[in-house]
C-alpha cells in the first residue's frame, strides 16, 4: 500500500517521508546541477518529506582533487544551495566526510553488492575509459558509497538528474540483496525522483554528450557563477542547426541541440516544451537564442549575486555544514548502529 504525498510521489507508509541527494564538489556548479538536481531539491522542501543534502566530497575524490580546490568548491557549493533556495535550518545541509556512517555503511555494502554489478554501470565505464587498471578503487565502488549516502538515512525519495537513475537502481538492488541475505525489511526501496523538461541538460557545444562540470571545455557548460557576459556569448556560440525552430515537440526529433536550447529554457521558464514551441515556433536561432539568454541570465543572476555574498563570508559556510553533520548523525548512527546488530557485529 501507498500514500501519495505530492503529485506523482509515493512512499511506503513503513518508513519517514525522506528525501536525500548530493552533489560532488568536483568543480563549479553547472546549469545541469541546477536544472537536473538543485531546482527539484529546492521544490521537495517543506512537501511533506525530511530533506538532507550533501557535498559528497568523498565521492569527489574518487578522482584527482586539488585538496586547497576541494575546499573552495565545497564552499562554494554550499553556497549555491543556499542561494538556489535551501534553507539551512527546514533542510539538513552538510558535507558527506563529516559524516563517518557513510563510509561505515559503505563497506557493509561493498561485501553485499558484487563486482559484476559494478562493473556494468556506465559511469564506471565512462570516467575510467580505455584504462581501467589506472583507475581508483574508490571509482569502481562508488556506487555503494551512493546506495549508502541514501540508505543510512532510509532516504525513500532521491531526486537526481537522468545520468544517476542506473545508480539508484543499483541502490535498490543492494537494499534488496541485504533485506534477503540477512531476512529483513530494514532497509526501503528507494525511489528515484526525475522529472522536468531538464533531466538531461547536454553540452552546448555536442547535443550528445552531458553537460558536466569537468568537460575540460568551458564552452560547453554555463557555470553557475558565470556572469551575463559570460552566459549570453556561450549560448550564442552555442552549437545549432540552420533550420528553424519547429511548432511542436516532434519537430526536435533528430535535432539534440535544438532540443537541449528549448528544454534549457522551458525548465527556466517552468513551461512545457509544447507551450514554448507554440511560442517560438518558425523563429531563426539568431531570434531564439538572445531570448534564451535574457532568461537565462534573469533566473541565474540573483543567485550567482547571493552565492559571491555567501562565499565573503566561509565561517558562516562551514558553521551551517557542521551544524547540518551533527543533525545528519542523530538519523544516521542509530541506523548503521542496527544495520550493526543485523549483520552480527558485537559491540
Ligand atoms: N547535465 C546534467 N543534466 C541534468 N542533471 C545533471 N546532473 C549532473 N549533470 C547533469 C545531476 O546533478 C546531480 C549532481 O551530480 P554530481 O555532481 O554528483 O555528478 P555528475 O552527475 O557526474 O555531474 P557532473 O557535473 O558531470 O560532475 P563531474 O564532471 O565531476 O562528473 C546529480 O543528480 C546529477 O544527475
Amino acid at each position: 500500500m501507498t500514500a501519495a504525498l505530492s503529485e506523482g510521489v509515493q512512499t511506503s507508509p513503513a518508513f519517514t517521508p525522506r528525501v536525500f541527494s548530493g552533489i560532488q564538489p568536483s568543480g563549479g556548479l553547472t546549469l545541469g546541477n541546477y536544472l537536473g538536481a538543485m531546482k527539484r531539491f529546492v521544490e521537495m522542501q517543506g512537501q511533506g518529506f525530511e530533506t538532507l543534502y550533501c557535498m559528497v566530497d568523498m565521492h569527489a575524490i574518487t578522482v584527482w582533487q586539488d585538496p586547497e580546490a576541494l575546499r573552495r568548491q565545497t564552499r562554494e557549493l554550499a553556497a549555491g544551495f543556499i542561494a538556489a533556495g535551501i534553507d539551512p535550518e527546514q533542510s539538513i545541509l552538510f558535507n558527506q566526510s563529516q559524516v563517518p556512517e557513510h563510509a561505515q555503511l559503505a563497506w557493509i555494502f561493498n561485501c553485499v553488492a558484487r563486482m559484476g554489478w559494478m562493473q556494468r554501470m556506465t559511469q564506471w565505464k565512462d570516467k575510467a575509459g580505455k584504462n581501467q587498471q589506472n583507475a581508483s578503487l574508490g571509482l569502481f565502488a562508488y556506487p555503494a558509497l551512493m546506495a549508502a549516502d541514501i540508505l543510512v538515512y532510509h532516504a525513500t525519495h532521491v531526486p537526481v538528474g537522468e545520468d544517476q537513475k542506473q545508480h539508484l537502481e543499483l541502490t535498490r538492488d543492494i537494499a534488496i540483496k541485504f533485506n534477503h541475505d540477512f531476512e529483513t525489511e530494514f532497509f526501503p526501496l528507494t525511489e528515484p525522483v526525475i522529472e522536468g523538461a531538464a533531466t538531461r541538460v547536454m553540452s552546448l557545444r555536442d547535443g550528445s554528450k552531458k553537460m558536466s562540470k569537468s568537460d575540460p571545455s568551458d564552452a560547453s557548460r554555463i557555470n553557475m557563477t558565470d556572469d551575463a557576459d559570460a552566459i549570453a556569448q556561450k549560448i550564442r556560440k552555442a552549437k545549432t542547426d540552420p533550420d528553424a525552430l519547429p511548432s511542436e515537440a516532434k519537430g526536435l526529433e533528430g535535432r539534440p541541440e535544438a532540443r537541449n536550447l528549448v528544454n534549457i529554457y522551458a525548465a527556466l521558464a517552468e513551461q512545457t516544451v509544447d507551450a514554448v514551441l507554440r511560442d517560438v515556433g518558425g523563429k531563426a536561432f539568431s531570434e531564439f537564442k538572445p531570448m534564451l539568454s535574457d532568461l537565462a541570465v534573469a533566473r541565474l543572476s540573483p543567485i550567482s549575486g547571493e552565492m559571491a555574498r555567501l562565499m565573503q563570508q566561509p565561517d558562516e559556510i562551514d558553521a551551517i555544514l557542521r551544524k547540518g553533520s551533527e543533525r545528519a548523525r542523530t538519523i544516521a548512527a542509530p541506523i548503521l548502529k542496527q544495520t550493526y546488530e543485523i549483520v552480527g557485529m558485537v559491540s
